[in-house]
């Protein structure tokens, strides 16, 4: 089916899919609300949550990517905060790291700050990914091609971007309440596992 067709998603339920399928992948997951969604539905040691600065997500996981060429990790980003660090595509697309795949859940507005459009609707952040030099690049929708197409991304060398179009629903879900020191510390444990 051809990605602008078929039943759109939440961003909860596609990040649902993506989250049953995942194993010991660092993951990083941006501000706003996907944050407070990835932490009702499986929070995890592996999860460090962006909490408050936007844009900045796709950069952490590029570094630690580049850092921690052993692990996969894993971003889950929004629309808006790819927009807002657009040259973090070209980095990535330039330094090719093969462990990391970025996941933009794209609901074509700032939907934790009020539903204000975004430019998503007319600059396709995949073409741009494509163009940046990403090695797999997807456009999806459904949830059968979210599963297929992230399950070939964990397993095939990155860096991979999938853009999940996703409708403006919000889960109802608190914020997260785990201190970032205290986030911190048990991400780097995570991370430290089996590598010394
Ligand atoms: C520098 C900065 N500007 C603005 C905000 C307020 N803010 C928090 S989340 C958000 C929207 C993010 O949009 P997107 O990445 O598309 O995610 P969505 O909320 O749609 O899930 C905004 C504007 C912020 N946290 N930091
Ligand atoms: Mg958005």
């Amino acid at each position: 089916m051809r990605p602008e067709e078929g039943v759109m998603q939440s961003r909860a339920q596609a990040m649902a899919a993506l989250l049953e399928l995942i194993t010991d992948e660092l993951v990083i997951i941006c501000n706003g609300f996907p944050s407070r969604e990835a932490h009702k539905l499986r929070d995890r040691d592996a999860n460090f949550y962006m909490i408050g600065s936007m844009g900045a997500t796709a950069g952490i996981g590029l570094g630690l990517a580049l850092s921690q060429p052993e692990k996969k990790v894993i971003v889950f980003d929004g629309d808006g905060n790819v927009l807002m660090s657009m040259g973090t595509l070209a980095t990535t697309g330039a330094l090719k790291p093969r462990n990391f795949i970025h996941v933009v859940f794209d609901n074509e507005v700032y939907g934790s700050t009020g539903n204000q459009p975004t430019y998503s609707r007319i600059v396709a952040l995949d073409k741009v990914a494509s163009a940046a030099g990403y090695a797999n690049v997807e456009r999806v929708r459904e949830r059968e091609d979210i599963v297929y197409e992230f399950k070939d991304m964990l397993a095939s060398e990155g860096p991979s971007l999938l853009l999940i179009k996703v409708n403006e629903q919000i889960e109802d879900a608190d914020r997260v309440p785990i201190e970032p020191s205290e986030m911190t510390r048990r991400f780097k444990a995570a991370v430290d596992k089996g590598t010394s």
